[in-house]
Parts: C-alpha cells; structure tokens; sequence
C-alpha cells in the first residue's frame, strides 16, 4: 500500500493518478493538508510535520510504501527561509524515522537541480558535482539526498531520488518555484493573453515534461535494487530551453502571442542553476530516456489546454 504525502501539488496530482491506475485505487493513499472535493480515491488530510499523524495513517492502512512530496519551492521558500528549512526538513525526517520502524519497504525523496549552486560546470552539469545550493529550498534538497543516502546505509532503508528539473505539464499548478514561469506561459496563450516572463529572454534551465517526469519516478522505484548505484539522487534530463526559445514554439502554433520580460528576485535563482543535466547514470543504471523535446511537450500542452477552457481540439 502506498502513501503519497503532497498529492495535490503539481506533480502530487498526476503521480498519484497514474499509481491508482497501476497499482489500483484500493492501493494508494493520497495526503496534503487540505482535502481536494474533486479528488477520487481514498485521501487523508495530513500535516506531515506532525509524526504521529504520519504514523497513525501508516499503521491504519499497512502503509508499505511513502511518495514525500510534500515541500516548499524554491521561490517561496525565499520568502521565509527558516521555516523553509524547517518545514522540508521535518517533514522527510519523520518520513524517514516512520520508514525505519514500522517496516516501510520503499521511499521515494523528490529532489531538484536546485541543489547545484555556482561551482559547476553550467552545461552538462555532472552527477558528481560539488553541491553549493544557493536557496534554502536547494539546501534542504541537498541535504535530504544526503539523509536519504544515510538511512539506506545505516538501517538498509531503501530511499530512492530524482533531481527533478523544472516539471511541466497541463494536468497542475506549480506552487511557488522559479520554473513556474514555463507552464504559466502556456494558459497564458491559450486564453489569448500577453505574458509577461519573471525571467529574462536568455535564461535557459533544465526542464522535463510530465509524462517523462513521471515515468522517470515509476522506472527508478521498479528498478531492481542492485541496479541503484547512486543513493543520494539522481541527475534527470528532460529539454532544456530559455523563454525565448519556448516563445517561439509558441507561436508557432500561436503566431499572435505576445511575451515581455521582466526579471524579479528569481533571476538569481534561476542564474545559479545549470542550463543542462548530464544524466547518463540514470540511463545506464536504469535505462532512462526522455521522449518529450521542446516541441514535441509544447504540442501536447497546447492541445490539452485548448481543450481544457475552449474545448478546441486543434489540430498540429
Ligand atoms: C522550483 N520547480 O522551481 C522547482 C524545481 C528545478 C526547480 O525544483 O523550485
């Protein structure tokens, strides 16, 4: 039985649908703060700060596996440092303490290419670089691959990571971060409006589809356990582009839409992090590989979002 705590963020959403349709509805317990009135399947309301909610839900249902999603991103995480640090800290330690003594089988800790800071090298940036986080969001990622990596060699508890890039995809909302600007963009063009990017024209990040976000999270939890070589997280790669660059596919399907620029506090966010990911260990350990390219994921999100408030099936 799997227990997903930040099922009604971004990629919380869509995770937990595609484990229900995989694992069966009977089999997976959805958790956030707030219960979600349009969600189907079973769901607790859960403050993952408080350990003895964690462990009642995991007692009640036999929890055998945890998905912790729950965080604060990196732009929001910005605005309350400590509690940041706090909040992503806590929750995973009590994720972590309650895996370690009721028999929890596998967890899965989301980390990010936020975890890179300015001593690396920006293209291709390799899995073992040296981490100098510049957000507390990127630092308790950093740390908490480290946890991760502990708790599997002092107690055998099988965590298993990915350095997400910037997730995109039509289904949810980001919440807060500095890669949000790249799915805004799209409902922004579908409804016909301007859109004005908090980052600048030139600013190009690593990104990776929903579909290939996801299938990378089910392909590492599968793999066999010999095939895990990296404990603390995984480099992920999906496409990576700039907002000009993605302005531009836009408008290829779009020819009118408009973009300005007008770059906030999350430029130096995005500034320290890598323009591209070398993630050859996840395809050799695991035979990773993305399907989406710019293109490709800009067609898709077009299409699904013009059905979604125009109910315009357009044709590409
Ligand atoms: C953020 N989307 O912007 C997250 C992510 C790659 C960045 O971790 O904070």
């Amino acid at each position: 039985i799997i227990l997903i705590t930040g099922s009604s963020g971004q990629l919380g959403t869509v995770l937990t649908k595609k484990l229900q349709k995989k694992y069966g509805v009977d089999n997976v317990i959805a958790s956030d703060l707030r219960y979600d009135r349009d969600f189907n399947g079973q769901f607790e309301v859960l403050d993952v700060s408080n350990f003895e909610a964690i462990k009642a839900i995991v007692l009640k249902y036999k929890i055998t596996q945890i998905y912790h999603l729950a965080a604060i991103l990196s732009a929001n995480g910005e605005k309350a440092p400590l509690n940041t640090w706090d909040i992503n800290m806590k929750t995973f330690f009590n994720v972590l303490e309650v895996s370690r003594l009721y028999n929890i089988k596998k967890v899965f800790f989301p980390s990010s290419i936020a975890v890179f800071g300015n001593n690396v090298e920006r293209l291709n940036t390799p899995q073992s670089s040296n981490l100098t986080p510049t957000t507390v969001y990127g630092i308790s990622k950093a740390a908490g691959e480290n946890w991760g990596n502990y708790y599997y060699e002092k107690y055998g508890l099988d965590v298993r990571s990915l350095r997400y890039p910037g997730v995109i995809g039509y289904q949810s909302l980001p919440g807060g971060g500095t890669t949000d600007y790249a799915v805004d963009i799209f409902h922004k063009a579908v409804n016909n409006q301007k859109f004005e990017c908090f980052l600048n024209a030139s600013t190009m990040l690593p990104m990776i589809y929903m579909d290939d976000a996801i299938r990378a999270t089910l392909e590492l939890m599968e793999a066999p356990k010999e095939k895990i070589t990296v404990r603390t997280s995984y480099n992920i790669a999906g496409c990576s582009f700039n907002p000009k660059q993605l302005a531009t596919a836009i408008k290829e399907i779009h020819p009118n839409f408009e973009i300005t620029y007008k770059p906030d506090f999350r430029q130096d966010i995005a500034n320290s992090w890598p323009m591209s990911i070398d993630d050859s260990d996840a395809k050799k350990d695991w035979d990773w590989q993305p399907k989406f390219d710019l293109k490709l994921m800009t067609d898709v999100m077009l299409r699904n979002l013009e059905l979604k408030y125009n109910n315009n099936p357009i044709t590409i």
